[in-house]
């Protein structure tokens, strides 16, 4: 008897067999295990004549598992697994639900049928993890759906619905709903009566060889999608794949040998460590340690926003998208008339893209209860206020609020710098007051820090994570100090920034320097597009951005800032700027030390970061080091495939940067001396 499989015989002589490995039946040694048990048996077993593979719980299986990789395998294998259901000499049904993904994908692919419910999803989605499928996917798939589609389906390693699948052959039949066993034991009786030899599908080549018309489409597919797999492996590896299988037909073998050869390059990648670093750590932050499931959550069925401008509409557009009626408070009719406008054409240039219908924006629309002044706000669950960021303007808000809002209803802030103790304190129930701190564009950026105060209740902040996670968000925890998570270790890139220009480098040397680190934008190329007014507000110090903004130099709208700019918006270094920062030099004394090599303008810019993640870690500002990665990753556009600030720094080594650091002159935060004294890592 197996762990996890259940074997029965049913009438006509299908052999099922139900494996059930929560959570998400992952292929671990168990599930492997029970799949060899279950083919061991019913091959002995002469009264069956067909086999349905069938999990419990809420999915097909979702792949590989993932926590294996790295470790010494344990026998059998997947690949082993895969053979035994490919070699089975009784034909084989994959009995789908929930989502087949990855290597469970690739297991259905080597039965000899797919049978899917309505619900189910079936795809590749490895590409996520820096990976390939590496059990057959890129060798089968194009088999069934043709090179084109193959290609799209795993560089893009989307899900697809049942219905679709059914289309491509992904799948050749569908069960009803509910019913997905007896459907696919009928499925396989009707097999068994027809009598036909049961097909596999790495013998079907007629696919890769009409591809051979066109060897070209490999290279040029990867040049069409350059830009967009910028710092990626796992997208090209894939297209080399899928082209060795078009070589290599019908010797389905020796496609598979490279297949495999570049998988094992990728899956000991530090990219792909770093990807599935990420992939655990998304579902890490949700994990609160006093926050366990005996907390309840409480009932949020109509939200209040105050402010209509770019923060309060993208705020409100995430709770309209799930169905949350707002109150959109505002203290005049103009401004709350230009706010529902630009809400309104947000949606409407999403329906012209034929993402969502002119029916769902109205509906969208229909959501939002446009009012004057904040007494509209009695009734309503949750209130987020999203004004102007200032102390007192928020507290006087907060203070209105304790008097006008209902009993239990959560109070919640988006500041993104202030100290949200004392915004609470200006209400006579500060456990009902929380932060939630979204990134601009609001409705788009993933990242939603939830700030902690020192006297929100347990509920509270329970709710509001729970609620980023409603809205498609990634709610990442953080104690209160001056600018949070994100917010507060990024600003180290921008500062340092400034600096380095003083003492030689360029600002296009330190854009490119990060662009090529993988980011967007740099710095200056980031501040000219917001505008140096924008930045330079309340700032009365002689800095370099005011310095320009003095010269009216206010970025791509107005004259250049650190770069002048075409008509097509194209920079050019700018010797105005140049200027500008030897003058500032000067004023400052900063003597200069000369050009840096890419590597040590990263080093300069980037350590930092790193050293003010510690801190936030040292002063448990955040829970864990993951936390700091996500929210850099979801809220700055950090490069996903360096796993984020303090992944990276274990993999550069946290006694070089260090060292980085003190010979940049800044001293290295207690927590990230003693790491790196010890030989230990944030992340590792
Ligand atoms: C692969 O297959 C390689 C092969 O090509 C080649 C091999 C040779 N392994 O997401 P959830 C955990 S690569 C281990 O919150 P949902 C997850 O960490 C794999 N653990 O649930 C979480 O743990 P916890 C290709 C896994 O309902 C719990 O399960 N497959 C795995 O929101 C629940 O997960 C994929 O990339 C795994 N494979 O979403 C699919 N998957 O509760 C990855 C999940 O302790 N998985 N866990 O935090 C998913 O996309 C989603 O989990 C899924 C369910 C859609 C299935």
């Amino acid at each position: 008897m197996s762990e996890v499989g259940t074997y029965t015989v049913e009438d006509g002589g299908i052999g099922v067999m139900t494996i059930d490995n929560p959570p998400v039946n992952a292929l671990g040694i168990a599930a492997r295990l029970a799949l060899q048990e279950g083919f061991r048996r019913f091959e002995g077993d002469a009264a069956v004549k067909a086999i349905v593979v069938i999990c419990a719980g809420r999915t097909f299986f979702a792949g590989a598992d993932i926590t294996e990789f790295g470790k010494t395998p344990q026998e059998p294998n997947l690949l082993a697994v895969l053979d035994i259901i490919e070699g089975s000499s009784k034909p084989v049904v994959a009995a789908i639900h929930g989502t087949a993904l990855g290597g469970g994908f690739e297991l259905a692919l080597t039965c000899n049928y797919r049978v899917a419910v309505p619900s189910a999803k079936v795809g590749l989605p490895e590409v996520n993890l820096g990976l390939l499928p590496g059990a057959g996917g890129t060798q089968r798939l194009p088999r069934i759906v043709g090179v084109p589609a193959a290609l799209d389906i795993i560089t893009g390693g989307k899900p697809i619905g049942a219905q679709k699948a059914l289309e491509y052959g992904m799948i050749d039949a569908l069960a009803e709903e509910g019913k997905l066993r007896e459907d696919a034991v009928a499925f396989a009786r009707k097999v068994v009566a027809e009598g036909k030899p049961a097909a596999r599908v790495r013998d079907r080549n007629e696919k890769l060889e009409e591809a051979r018309a066109d060897m070209g489409q490999f290279d040029a597919y990867i040049a069409k999608n350059a830009r967009a797999w910028r710092g990626f492996k796992a997208q090209v590896a894939i297209v080399r794949s899928i082209q060795a299988a078009v070589e290599t037909a019908p010797d389905f073998d020796a496609g598979f040998k490279r297949e495999r050869e570049l998988f094992h390059e990728l899956v000991t990648s530090t990219e792909s460590a770093a990807l599935r670093y990420y992939f655990f750590a998304e579902r890490e932050v949700a994990k609160i340690p006093d926050i366990g499931k005996d907390v309840a959550t409480l009932p949020v069925a109509k939200v209040g926003v105050i402010g209509a401008g770019t923060m309060g509409g993208g705020i409100t557009m995430n709770f309209l998208n799930v169905g949350l009626p707002v109150t959109l408070v505002e203290m005049n009719q103009e401004a709350l008339d230009r706010g529902l406008g630009v809400i309104r054409k947000n949606y409407e240039n999403t329906a012209k893209k034929g993402r969502m219908t002119q029916e769902q924006v109205e509906q969208r629309m229909a959501l939002i209860d446009p009012k004057i002044g904040l007494e509209a706000l009695a009734d309503v669950d949750l209130v987020i206020e999203a004004v102007f960021e200032e102390m007192s303007v928020k507290k006087d808000i907060f203070g209105k609020l304790d008097t006008i809002c209902k009993p239990g209803a959560i109070l919640a802030s988006n500041t993104s710098f202030l100290d949200l103790n004392e915004i609470a304190s200006a209400t006579s129930r500060p456990e009902a007051v929380v932060g939630m701190h979204y990134f601009s564009p609001a409705n788009v950026m993933r990242l939603l820090e939830v700030v902690r105060g020192a006297k929100t209740s347990r509920e509270v902040v329970k709710t509001a994570m729970e609620l980023g996670k409603t809205t498609g968000k990634v709610a990442v925890l953080a104690g209160v100090c001056h600018g949070f998570i994100a917010n507060r270790v990024m600003v180290q890139r921008s500062l340092q920034a400034e600096q380095l220009v003083l003492e030689g480098p360029s600002p296009q040397d330190v854009d490119q320097a990060l662009y090529d680190y993988g980011f967007a934008m740099g710095p200056f190329a980031m501040a000219d597009l917001v505008g140096l007014d924008v930045t330079t507000r309340g700032v009365t110090e002689r800095t370099l951005r005011t310095d320009l903004v003095k010269l009216d130099r206010l970025g791509q709208k107005k004259n250049g800032g650190f770069y002048d700019y075409d008509e097509n918006r194209k920079a050019t270094p700018s010797p105005v700027a140049a200027q500008v920062i030897a003058d500032l030099a000067k004023f400052k004394g900063v003597a200069p030390k000369g050009a840096l090599s890419t590597e040590e303008i990263v080093g300069r810019l980037l350590y930092p970061v790193v050293n003010e993640g510690a801190k936030v870690l040292e002063a448990g500002i955040a829970l864990r080091a993951c936390d700091i990665d996500v929210a850099c990753i979801l809220g700055y556009n950090w490069p996903l495939y360096t796993g984020g600030p303090m992944f990276w720094a274990d993999t550069v080594g946290l006694q070089k940067v260090v060292d980085g650091l003190k010979a940049a002159g800044i001293e290295p935060a207690k927590l990230l001396a003693e790491k790196a004294a010890k030989g230990e890592s944030f992340t590792r």
